[in-house]
């Protein structure tokens, strides 16, 4: 049979098309059994674990349909680990031991190669996708890692490597009685501090700098870097103005916690002039200490008027699952897919205090929305708890997030605080409607034309409850 699509019958035309669809319908394993399957093969890649590695990861690869022999371990790229030997399990399944290196941080990456494996026909795969995890093989005894933090250039800095407040004193003698003892310490080429806590009584230790007292009223958040193998949790009191307030944050034993409390937290403490942190853990023992400083803006605090001076004060949580950010993004990212806007929204790349946003300009009332996309990379966030996004504007009040997964999607509708850098967190369990397990998208319709900027997209913490629906 001849069709000829340029035929001028538009009858025709239309038979044309209903039998090219029947066949294409044919061809995705339904009625003919003789039709050709044109259909690329697929693969996602998961690991079994969820937050940090101690030790080696194992990659699973699931096909969409059998790959034969054609999968093998040249199909891979594997970086920031040692590559095992990959298993078959079955047709379309394959798993891969990578071994991160001994004493380190990092991200283990594992990518599956573009044309690289074949289904039955022949047919090469078109998705490519990769899988990154983050692994920690530090000692859990002794700490033989520096903290992974990198200080923002905003940062007032109390302690760290590089500088430390005036008048500082990291061991006044408040009293302990011999109870305990401070030394610095050199740390993988990193300066900390190390206390030694005897007890069972006095278990405490100032940090002063009474000589110069900080204004940090127009900031947003306290850090510092906490490592202690026996002590659960320290309670950190900011003092100021002669008035104090201490809260109390777990550690996870053994690694270096980053703790940021946000200044809010220090109802008591006057912000206007602080003097002194009082540091106190649970127990006896050794408490190490590092990167102590202030920084941010104070929460909802304004930060440009056309455009942001600052960057979002966000701090990624260690488990998080990157889509972009400085550090890393997922593989596969294009922030700017066309989806037919035609031309009517802008996007541009810019660097503003440091650091990378992604600026999107909706001049049109007919084209508000913009996709962001790493659908040859899809993401598994059903054990996931929240979807994160910084978002700043000067003129649009709210902003449709949409995810988009396994071919279905529904929106969650933020409104926006203009001329600062708004903190948007969803739970995931308002995401009814897409698949989670097979995440590829997001988009972005703001509620009126004007313009986005946008940070921090990850998603992060567990899904709570548990429940078992889809
Ligand atoms: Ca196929
Ligand atoms: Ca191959
Ligand atoms: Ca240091
Ligand atoms: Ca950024």
């Amino acid at each position: 049979m001849n069709m000829n699509m340029n035929t001028s019958n538009p009858r025709l035309n239309l038979l044309a098309v209903a039998v090219a669809a029947s066949l294409q319908l044919a061809a995705c394993g339904g009625g003919d059994a003789g039709a050709p399957d044109i259909f690329p093969p697929t693969v996602t890649i998961t690991t079994g674990a969820i937050g940090t590695a101690n030790g080696p990861v194992t990659f699973t690869f699931n096909f969409s349909e059998t790959v034969g022999s054609s999968f093998t371990a040249d199909d891979l790229i594997v970086s920031g680990g040692t590559m095992g030997t990959l298993t078959r399990v079955s047709d379309t399944q394959y798993t891969l031991l990578v071994t991160p290196p001994a004493g380190s941080t990092g991200e283990i990456s594992v990518s599956v190669k573009a044309a690289s494996f074949s289904d039955a026909a022949g047919n090469l795969n078109k998705v490519n996708p990769t899988v990154t995890h983050r692994f920690d093989t530090c000692s859990t005894t002794e700490p033989t890692c520096a903290p992974t933090t990198t200080i923002p250039t905003d940062a007032l800095r109390i302690f760290s490597d590089a500088t430390s407040v005036q008048t500082l004193d990291m061991a006044p003698d408040w009293g302990q009685g011999g109870q305990g003892t401070r030394q610095g310490v050199t740390i993988a080429g990193n300066n900390a501090q190390k206390y030694v806590f005897l007890g069972p009584d006095r278990l405490y230790q100032g940090i002063a700098w009474e000589g110069s007292p900080q204004n940090v009223a127009s900031k947003g958040k306290l850090h510092l870097d906490l490592w202690s193998a026996t002590a659960a949790s320290v309670k950190i009191t900011l003092i100021g103005g002669g008035r104090e307030t201490g809260v109390t944050r777990t550690l996870t034993a053994g690694a270096w916690t980053a703790v940021d409390i946000d200044l809010t937290e220090f109802t008591q403490t006057d912000l206007t002039q602080t003097i002194q942190i009082k540091l106190e853990p649970t127990a006896p023992g050794t408490l190490y200490v590092d990167n102590i400083y202030f920084h941010g803006l104070a929460s909802g605090a304004s930060c440009g008027t056309a455009a942001p001076t600052c960057a979002p004060s966000t701090t990624i949580p260690t488990d998080a699952l990157r889509i972009f950010s400085d550090a890393t993004s997922v593989g596969g990212l294009d922030m700017a897919p066309d989806w037919n806007q035609q031309g009517k929204v802008v996007r541009a790349g810019l660097t503003i205090a440091d650091n990378n946003v992604q600026k999107y300009a909706f001049a049109s009332p007919d084209a508000l929305y913009q996709g962001i996309t790493w659908e040859t990379n899809p993401q598994n966030v059903s054990a996931r708890g929240k979807l994160h996004l910084d978002v700043w504007s000067s003129d649009v009040t709210s902003v449709k997030i949409s995810l988009i997964g396994g071919a279905a999607e529904n929106g969650i509708t933020k409104t926006l605080t203009a001329g600062a850098w708004n903190s948007l967190d969803i739970d995931l369990s308002a995401y009814t409607s897409p698949d989670l397990s097979q995440v590829i998208q997001i988009k972005l319709e703001p509620g009126t034309a004007g313009t986005l900027y946008v940070d921090n997209i990850y998603f992060y913490g567990a899904a709570s409850g548990g429940g078992g629906g889809g």
